[in-house]
């Protein structure tokens, strides 16, 4: 039995873990341990299953086989397996952006009761960014229908580059075009490299991660940047809101229901749901005085940053949500949801609903989300949880720990306005050094790293030295149980981080949103870069993703890279089977896109390496 404090800094996952042990109930932690010594060709990168003249695998030490049956070398294999995870990711983000189009086509065409344009200005922004005149067409819908097809063009191979390279900085732009890796279409990147990873395709170790630099750029640039877009169109530009983090969102007394997952498609529609009076009603007749919603993973932060709907939790707490036995039904659509869930949630009353035609679980009841029906599914589905309350064995239901405060909600409009509609006061606080620089926190957690410790020890550091931190996905919610997302947090910055939060009343940790909305990082340093006259890759900004666990997370620190953004993993990807990749990757690439990776898995040692990056940028600028 080991011991809940080594696998997790957080308390109610310790008073969990250790009730789950007592009840032996296995965690994603037990699986881990099971699953060690992990097999060293794959950790390596160096085993290879892309054809069946194999399985192949390359003997590190030099003694055994050098070369798979194909004749493939240790670089061409790690290149190849690297790039299909760059093009998983990618694929994984962009077909939830293209989800998002399909509902904003189907809200113009009147096909999708429930959901509305809930922000006109942006969606005109959008259209304006996009030269589509407004003019021409007669009502917001029919605009909305022009920018969802516009925007459905950017996934094909008939387009030059997706739309929002408008976005990139000059420079950027132009290193991109030289290089040749300007991202042409979305699905057609991911083809490209399924296609040139394929046997007997592209065997030239740096043209393979080139197009994979491409690929990133295309999910970044495309369909991350569509998701987000669309989803502040369809759902709203997120605003400054309260709310609460940890295990003790969930209520006693009330009916909760977890959202899981991460398309705001299905949780947005519950949301609407759990107000209905006449389900509030029937709550109240099961013995309920209400009805309570919680997220998880990135559905989570997509409720939580428009609505203020508490978080329950980060990847590794979503089977111990169950464990509460206080979840009247769990709601899922798509990513990063374990498939250990369903089984887990036979321990006690919970109703487990998968609703996307493309994701499929063990164990749980398939209710499947389309536009047309999806507001009587919603309504059908709270219902539903309502009437299992009075299933609950109230002696099992432990809820350990009281909700922790947090702010959520900043888009870089909410930023903007914070600031008074300007970049100047954010540019002057870098320029005479009360902010040192900014940098991005985030990622998944993976059991390989005590839970949350390295996003919080990193973004502890970070800020006691007046690096402003912005943050994303199972990172953000990491920071909000450590009670970094609260005004009182500027007490653990530097003095002059300090000063900058209490006079625009900000956090020193802000909340930017789901994976998708790493692209608001984007958009905010390439608007930076593009007022400074300045290339991205000058500016005193890093990125770090000290727990990753995803095939989406490589996508992301890839595009975070090719876009010029110094980028520390604190878990080291699969490459170390190639001396060449590893070079590359960590020095090489300060050559060709102005930035590198760095591979650092202790938090403290991380944040020494982000710290001289920013000092040394700030330099380079002549900023003291
Ligand atoms: Fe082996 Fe080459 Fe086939 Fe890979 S592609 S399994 S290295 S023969
Ligand atoms: Ni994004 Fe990572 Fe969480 Fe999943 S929800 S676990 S990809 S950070
Ligand atoms: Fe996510």
């Amino acid at each position: 039995l080991k011991e809940p404090a080594s696998r997790t800094i957080t308390e109610d996952g310790r008073l969990m873990l250790a009730r789950m042990a007592k009840e032996g109930i296995e965690t994603a932690w037990d699986r881990y341990e099971a699953q060690l010594p992990h097999c060293g060709f794959c950790e390596l990168g160096l085993s290879c299953r892309n054809c069946v003249m194999g399985p192949c695998r390359i003997d590190p030490f030099g003694e055994g086989a050098q070369k798979g049956v194909c004749g493939a070398d240790a670089d061409i294999i790690v290149a190849r397996n690297l790039c299909r995870m760059i093009a998983a990711g990618a694929a994984s983000h962009s077909d939830h952006g293209r989800d998002l189009l399909e509902i904003l086509k189907a809200v113009s065409e009147g096909k999708a009761p429930g959901y509305t344009i809930r922000d006109e200005a942006k969606l005109r922004r959008l259209a304006a960014e996009l030269g589509i005149n407004a003019d021409d067409h007669g009502d917001l819908l029919s605009l909305a229908g022009a920018v969802a097809e516009r925007l459905e063009e950017d996934f094909g191979t008939r387009k030059k580059a997706v739309s929002f390279v408008k976005r990139v900085p000059e420079k950027r732009l132009a290193l991109w075009q030289k290089l040749n890796i300007v991202p042409r279409g979305i699905d057609r990147e991911v083809v490209e490299m399924m296609h040139r990873t394929h046997m007997g395709v592209d065997n030239d170790w740096k043209s393979l991660l080139l197009h994979g630099l491409r690929t990133a750029l295309a999910d970044g640039w495309g369909g991350s940047m569509i998701a987000t877009e669309i989803s502040d169109v369809l759902f709203g530009v997120p605003k400054p809101v309260e709310s609460s983090v940890n295990l003790g969102v969930l209520k006693k007394d009330q009916v909760n229901i977890v959202l899981h997952g991460h398309n705001p498609l299905v949780s947005e529609m519950i949301a609407q749901a759990s107000q209905d009076e006449s389900l509030l009603e029937l709550a109240r007749k099961k013995g309920a005085s209400g009805i309570n919603l919680a997220g998880l993973c990135c559905t989570g932060n997509e409720i939580l940053m428009r609505r203020g709907i508490p978080m329950a939790g980060n990847h590794l707490m979503t089977e111990l949500v169950l464990a509460t036995g206080a979840v009247e039904m769990m709601i899922v659509d798509y990513q990063c949801i374990m498939p250990a869930l369903g089984d887990l949630a036979r321990c006690y009353h919970t109703r487990m609903i998968s609703t996307s035609e493309k994701a499929r679980f063990p164990h749980m009841e398939h209710r499947e989300f389309h536009p047309e029906g999806a507001r009587e599914l919603a309504y059908q589905l709270v219902k539903e949880a309502v009437e299992n309350f009075p299933n609950r064995i109230a002696e099992r239901v432990y809820i350990p720990v009281e909700p922790v405060k947090i702010i959520s909600g900043f888009s870089v409009e909410a930023l903007l306005e914070a600031m008074g509609n300007s970049l100047d006061p954010l540019l002057d606080a870098v320029k005479n050094g009360l902010i040192k620089g900014a940098v991005g926190v985030v990622g998944c957690n993976n059991p390989r790293i005590r839970h949350d410790f390295g996003h919080v020890t990193l973004t502890g550091r970070l800020i006691a030295n007046d690096i402003l931190v912005v943050d994303t996905g199972c990172a953000a919610v990491a920071h909000g149980k450590a009670g970094l997302k609260q005004l009182k947090a500027a007490e653990k910055a530097g003095p002059g981080l300090r000063k900058v939060c209490e006079t625009l009343s900000i956090p020193p940790v802000l909340h930017v949103g789901s994976c998708v909305d790493n692209i608001r990082i984007l958009v905010l340093a390439a608007a930076l870069a593009n007022s400074l006259g300045v290339d991205i890759s000058d500016l005193p900004i890093a990125a770090a993703a000290p727990e990753w666990y995803s095939e989406k997370a490589v996508a992301i620190a890839c595009y975070a890279v090719a876009s010029g953004i110094y980028t520390v993993l604190g878990v080291t990807p699969p490459i170390m089977g190639s001396r060449n990749i590893v070079g590359l990757l960590t020095s090489g690439l300060k050559e060709v896109v102005g930035a590198t990776f760095a591979v650092e898995s202790d938090p403290e040692r991380a944040a020494d390496l982000i710290i001289a990056h920013v000092n040394s940028k700030r330099k380079a600028l002549g900023l003291s």
